[in-house]
C-alpha cells in the first residue's frame, strides 16, 4: 500500500456486545478461530471510540487508552494484531489508535470486543480496503474473537469456520426490540486472570467437550428462540449457555463469581416470580439480566440496592469521521 508522506486518521465506533450462546476456546489461537458458534445482542450506548492514525514519521505501532499510554501487554496484543493485519492485507505503516471506552469506568463492561470492532471498522477505512461487514468481522475476529461479533448491531451469530475466511460473524435479523439488559455491578476491579489465559486452560479438560457438546446443540434452539420472539424460551437457554461456560471454567480452578454473585443469583430466583428475569455471567463476577422492557420498573426498584447499568439493543459499527 504506497501511502505517501500525509498523516491520515478516521475515527470509529463500536459497541459492545454480550454473548447470549457463549464463545468459549479455540482450536487457532493466531486466527482466533474457535471451536464452537456463538450468538450475541449487541448494546447500546456502552461503546468504544477509536482514531487510527498513520503517519511515515511513526517508528512503531502504540496504543492509548482513554488518553494514557496501554500497558506493555495491551502494546504486545495490539502489535500482533497490527503485524498479521499488514502481513493478511498488504498494508504498510506503523499506526497509532487512541481508544476511548464510553462505559461507566470500572464496571467490568470495558471490552475487547468493542476495541478491536472499532478498530478494524478504522482500518477497513484508513487503508481504504473496501471491505464489506462480512470482512470486517473477519478482521476484528484477529484482534479478539468476540469483536467480529460487535461489527453488527442486535442479534448476531459468530460462524465458528475452519479458516478465516469461514469464521465471521453476520446479523440475524429480527425486529425483537423489547429486550433489555440489565447489569449488576457487583466488582469494578480488573480481573486477574484473563479470557484467553483461562480459555486455554478449559480447552484442554474433559468437561470442555460437554461444554462444546451442548453448544453445538443449542444453536438452532437460540435461532429459533430469537424468531419466535420468545423470551421464556431464549431466557433458559442464555442461563444454560453461562452455566456450562461457568462449569468449564470452573474444572480449570478458576473461578470468576465472587460470594456477591452467588447471593445475587438466589436472590434472581426469587424475582423470578415476579418478571421473566434470566441471567448470563462472562468471565467476571458482574451479573447481567435478561428482561423485557415492561417488567423493567418493577426489576430496577426491586434491584434498588445495586448498582445497575440499564441497556437495549444496539446497532452496528460505524466510520465517525
Ligand atoms: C463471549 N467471552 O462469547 C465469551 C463469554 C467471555 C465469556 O469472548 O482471546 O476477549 O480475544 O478471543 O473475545 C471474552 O473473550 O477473547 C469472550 P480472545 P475474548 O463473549
Amino acid at each position: 500500500m504506497g501511502f505517501k508522506t500525509i498523516r491520515k486518521s478516521v475515527t470509529a465506533l463500536a459497541n459492545v456486545n454480550i454473548a447470549l450462546l457463549k464463545y468459549w476456546g479455540k482450536k487457532d489461537e493466531a486466527l482466533k478461530l474457535p471451536f464452537q458458534t456463538s450468538i450475541s445482542l449487541t448494546l447500546e450506548g456502552l461503546y468504544t471510540v477509536s482514531t487510527l492514525t498513520i503517519d511515515p514519521d511513526f517508528k512503531e505501532d502504540e496504543l492509548y487508552l482513554n488518553g494514557e499510554k496501554a500497558s506493555d501487554k495491551e502494546q504486545e496484543k495490539i502489535r500482533a494484531f497490527f503485524d498479521l493485519f499488514r502481513k493478511m492485507y498488504k498494508c504498510k505503516g506503523y499506526i497509532r489508535v487512541n481508544s476511548e471506552n464510553h462505559v461507566p469506568t470500572g464496571a467490568g463492561l470495558a471490552s475487547s470486543a468493542s476495541a478491536y470492532a472499532s478498530i478494524a471498522t478504522g482500518l477497513n477505512d484508513l487503508f481504504n480496503l473496501k471491505l464489506g461487514k462480512k470482512e470486517i468481522s473477519m478482521l476484528a475476529r484477529l484482534g479478539s474473537g468476540s469483536a467480529s461479533r460487535s461489527i453488527f448491531g442486535g442479534f448476531t451469530i459468530w460462524h465458528h469456520g475452519d479458516t478465516h475466511e469461514s469464521s465471521f460473524a453476520e446479523n440475524i435479523q429480527s425486529d425483537w426490540d423489547d429486550l433489555v439488559f440489565v447489569v449488576v455491578v457487583l466488582s469494578k476491579d480488573k480481573k486477574k486472570i484473563s479470557s484467553r489465559e483461562a480459555m486455554a486452560k478449559s480447552v484442554k479438560l474433559p468437561a470442555y467437550q460437554t461444554f462444546l457438546d451442548e453448544s453445538k446443540k443449542m444453536v438452532p434452539l437460540f435461532m429459533e428462540a430469537i424468531q419466535s420472539k420468545e423470551l421464556h424460551k431464549l431466557g433458559p437457554l442464555v442461563e444454560k449457555s453461562s452455566d456450562l461456560l461457568h462449569a468449564t471454567i470452573r474444572s480449570t480452578g478458576i473461578d470468576y463469581y465472587l460470594p456477591e454473585t452467588y447471593e445475587l443469583l438466589k436472590f434472581i430466583k426469587d424475582l423470578k416470580h415476579e418478571a421473566p428475569l434470566y441471567y448470563t455471567i462472562d468471565a467476571g463476577p458482574n451479573v447481567k439480566l435478561l428482561t423485557s422492557r415492561r417488567y423493567l420498573e418493577h426489576i430496577i426498584n426491586r434491584l434498588s440496592r445495586y448498582e445497575v447499568i440499564i441497556s437495549a439493543i444496539g446497532g452496528e459499527a460505524y466510520v465517525q469521521s
